[in-house]
């Protein structure tokens, strides 16, 4: 008889899983029971980037080709042992509370309820209106590469040194990059946009027209970089360090080292691909915390931005 439902048992706690031999990715056939062992072997780097983060879950309940759903609500059913983070959306005037991800079987769980993604906040429940990461996102427009997406990296790593500032690349999943940067949590997320907005105004200043800030997406060379600094926004997620992406391949948004950045093929590192690597080089952004950044500095250059040319990011939506 067919197994419908196994559990896996992670630390001191036991998941279910149901309908396990489920494909869930096309491409290579990888099933819903793959995706959980995929996110078991990386454990430690998923709960580290996840870690006390409102989360906002990519669900797609017939595999990838199928219907995708946009969960922010914790969904029903869930153990007792699962945590939440209530966060206020104030356009509805209502509250939502978030998965909050402290133990490996909490991921595990969210992939029982069809969880492919996983998109924090970039704040933690102790405050979740300061962020603590300021996110810099290399989002290629449709004519441009990883390549030139590798070049603007280059010129954000040089900012970055300059500024004094520890940044920690990945993959995003598609062909663009991100970086992270811990930062002390004392501003609100407007703060930390305009200081994401003045590091872009100051890559592209460099960047020898390969980055375009237009803010509409149709007005912008096809062939540049957006420096996505709208990703600092309030209640604006993006798919977290070791996150797969709901692609029939099964990409995962894949932590790099910089030296790495060079050589590297985005679309080299899947479910099937990053069991191996991370045995074998750890989580690479394990020591995040370790590096806070001020933002004062960017704020001082959105100050001036702001002044001297009359030019201000403008509202998120
Ligand atoms: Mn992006």
């Amino acid at each position: 008889m067919a197994t419908e439902r196994i559990e896996l048992e992670i630390g001191d706690r036991v998941v279910k899983i149901s309908n396990p031999a489920r494909v869930y990715f096309s491409a290579r056939g990888e099933t819903k029971l793959d995706l959980a062992r995929y996110y078991l072997s990386v454990a430690d780097g998923i709960v580290n980037a996840l870690y006390h983060r409102p989360c906002m879950l990519h669900r797609f309940p017939d595999g990838v080709d199928g219907e995708k759903v946009h969960q922010k609500r914790l969904p029903h059913g869930a153990p007792p042992w699962i945590e939440t983070v209530r966060v206020h959306f104030p356009r509805f005037n209502r509250d939502a509370d978030e998965l909050c991800v402290t133990h490996p079987a909490d991921v595990i769980w969210a992939v029982q309820m069809s969880t492919v993604e996983f998109h924090p906040w970039n704040s933690r429940r102790e405050d979740v209106e300061s962020p603590d990461e300021w996110r810099i996102d290399l989002d290629p427009m449709p004519a441009a590469s990883y390549a030139d997406v590798r070049r603007v990296s280059v010129i954000v790593q040089e900012l970055l040194a300059e500024l004094g500032a520890v940044g920690y690349p990945k993959t995003s999943g598609g062909k663009g990059l991100h970086v992270y940067v811990r930062i002390v949590p004392d501003h609100g997320h407007p703060d930390v946009r305009r200081a994401a907005w003045a590091f872009a105004r100051e890559v592209e200043r460099r960047a020898d027209g390969l980055v375009d800030l237009t803010w509409w997406r149709k007005d912008r060379d096809p062939g540049s970089v957006f420096v996505d600094y709208n990703q600092n926004a309030r209640d604006h997620t993006i798919a977290s360090a070791y996150s797969v992406r709901g692609t029939p391949e099964g990409v995962v948004s894949a932590p790099l080292r910089w030296d790495e950045i060079a050589d590297a093929d985005p679309k080299d590192f899947t479910i099937a691909t990053m069991p191996a690597r991370f045995a074998e080089v750890g989580d690479l952004h394990a020591d995040i915390d370790d590096n806070v950044y001020r933002l004062d500095q960017l704020l001082e250059w959105a100050d001036r931005d702001e002044r001297d040319h009359k030019a201000a990011p403008p509202e998120a939506d």
